[in-house]
């Protein structure tokens, strides 16, 4: 059920009548050392989005286990999958070049083992009401089955953007929509990388004043996290304050 987000994003209206044609859309997934899992993930993608058109961009840079070979292969297997490879490991500028590289009216971020169809069902439900739809961890309906320390993890996170950014959004980390629109205006400006590049792209598309709904997310990663925190925090710490400097506080 689409609940109303944190205060000031505003609430997807319910869809009686679901649109008749979809909008075209691209999925992109940046991909790093996921050799042997990328397979099986890509292979549930396709059933689980069985009877949907989209294109599905595979962003690969920096493995150095074969995920970008496999990623080739599956390619030869799925006509809607596409592969790109970048130099070095980054998980933003993956996103920024399938970002980059799309050319539907609506672009999907998921990560290889956290992806959901009904997320891609109310994003074409909902695509005349918002200009990017998030999932929320934090929605009052949202069921995140991650472990405490990552369900903390994100309410600190969150907690920091509003205090940092006056930021209304609960959750900028997850699966997202796009418009075009938003990307052709805000992506030139994103200076992030790695795991904050898509926080920046939502804070400056609400202060840009773009229209940010959020839907209630279902967590279940299909592998246990890999990312380790001891590594992330003081990055992200650094990488937010950077981001204060160069954005400063909403008035
Ligand atoms: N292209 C690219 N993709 C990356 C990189 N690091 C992670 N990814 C991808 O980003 C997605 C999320 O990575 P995970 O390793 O599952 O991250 P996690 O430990 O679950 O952490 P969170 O999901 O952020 O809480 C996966 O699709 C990874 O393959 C990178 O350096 N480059
Ligand atoms: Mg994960």
């Amino acid at each position: 059920m689409l609940r109303p987000p944190g205060v000031g994003t505003k609430r997807l209206p319910y869809t009686l009548f679901p649109m008749m044609t979809s909008p075209s859309l691209t999925i992109v997934i940046p991909v790093h050392n996921e050799a042997g899992f990328l397979s099986h993930a890509v292979e549930t993608l396709d059933r689980e989005l069985s009877g949907l058109e989209f294109v599905l961009y595979l962003v690969e840079n920096g493995s150095r286990d074969g995920t970008g070979t496999e990623a080739d292969s599956l390619a030869g297997r799925f006509p809607w999958l596409r592969t790109l490879h970048l130099e070095a490991a980054d998980y933003g500028a993956a996103l920024r070049e399938g970002f980059r590289r799309a050319d539907t009216d609506w672009m999907v971020a998921f990560d290889v083992d956290y992806f959901s169809r009904r997320f891609v069902d109310e994003v074409l439900d909902n695509t005349k009401d918002a200009d990017i739809i998030l999932a929320s961890k934090r929605d009052p309906e949202a069921d995140d089955r991650r472990g405490i320390v990552r369900r903390l993890g994100t309410g600190v996170f969150n907690l920091l953007l509003r205090a940092l950014f006056g930021s209304q959004v609960t959750d900028t980390h997850g699966m997202k929509a796009v418009n075009r629109k938003v990307l052709d205006d805000v992506l030139p400006k994103v200076k992030s990388t790695e795991d904050l590049f898509d926080t920046e792209l939502v804070l400056r598309a609400e202060r840009a004043g773009y229209r940010i709904a959020e839907v209630p997310a279902v967590v279940e990663e299909m592998r246990p996290a890999r990312s380790s925190y001891l590594k992330r925090v003081p990055r992200t710490l650094v990488g937010l304050f950077r981001l204060r400097k160069l954005l400063g506080k909403k008035q």
